[in-house]
């Protein structure tokens, strides 16, 4: 079975996260280890909320694994709580990244043209030099906007797209996945543009409700998928079609969208069309 450590945040209510990963990447039958950035109450966007910062427990913890000669089959980073944690995760990678393992950054910071409000302006910076160590980038358009400096639009062309690509191909990762693109007002979606020219989209249809939390579900179905062995393209078309079903699946529901999506009654559809994928 492979083995995967994702650094993050823990979010105790609020389904993001940890809370996401960890169960995620479980059902898709992958090992998931976990090094928890910060514990908060709840994530950010409740109006209380307390947070511990766990910033000196990173470089002993991975003392530890380095001397028990702990490896993983991926590294996937999400929240970071500050600019010195983006340096301790750049540190980490270069103890614990392979040319076999997998690196992949979702720069969870930023979404519809602002910064969530734990950040300030420097942190894309910080930020960007995460990016620049992954094989895999998954920014929104917001996040691409701030770590490349290019506008942030809500009306674009493919044009906008791929330049927005382009330059992140150029912060060093080597595979750039945009989330969040839309070209019509009924479709959502996921483009990528590799260093060697290779693209690829996917889209689905749009749902009425955007929910707190389904970056992070995504990209942690995303990671699962290509830990099975799935193609890039394959685990981003999978990972939109699950986002779907628990957006689906919550639309009923009457708690608040900040309590994130529920995803838990949708983990047998999951699995369901993994194995799906992994027949084809
Ligand atoms: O879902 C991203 C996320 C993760 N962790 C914390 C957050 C957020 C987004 O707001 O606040 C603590």
């Amino acid at each position: 079975m492979k083995r995967i450590i994702t650094l993050q945040d823990i979010s105790c209510v609020g389904r993001c996260s940890i809370t996401v990963a960890l169960p995620v990447i479980s059902a898709m039958g992958v090992e998931c280890g976990i090094l928890p950035t910060a514990v908060l109450s709840t994530h950010t966007m409740f109006k209380t909320f307390t947070c511990k910062d766990l910033s000196d427990q990173i470089s002993p913890i991975a003392d530890a694994w380095e001397k028990e000669q702990i490896t993983f089959d991926g590294i996937y980073t999400g929240y970071l709580a500050s600019a010195r944690q983006c340096d301790q995760v750049c540190e980490f990678f270069d103890r614990f990244a392979t040319r076999e393992n997998l690196v992949l950054v979702d720069p969870a910071m930023a979404d519809n043209g602002s910064l969530y409000g734990a950040f300030d302006e420097s942190f894309p910076a910080a930020m960007a030099k995460v990016c620049a160590k992954a094989d895999i980038i998954l920014p929104n358009i917001t996040e691409a906007a701030l770590l490349t400096g290019m506008p942030y639009k809500t009306e674009y062309d493919e044009a906008y797209i791929q330049e927005l690509l382009e330059k992140l191909l150029k912060l060093g990762c080597k595979t750039a996945v945009l989330t969040g693109v839309s070209y019509s007002p009924d479709q959502l979606g996921v483009v990528y543009l590799d260093r060697d020219g290779q693209s690829f989209s996917y889209f689905t249809r749009r749902c009425a409700t955007s929910y707190h939390g389904t970056g992070d579900l995504y990209s942690s179905t995303v990671l699962g998928g290509l830990m099975r062995g799935l193609s890039l393209g394959d685990a981003l078309a999978l990972a939109a079609d699950f986002v779907v079903s628990c957006i689906d699946a919550t639309a009923q529901s009457t708690s608040a969208r900040w309590y994130g999506v529920e995803f838990e009654s949708q983990i047998p559809v999951l699995c369901e069309m993994l194995k799906k994928r992994l027949m084809k």
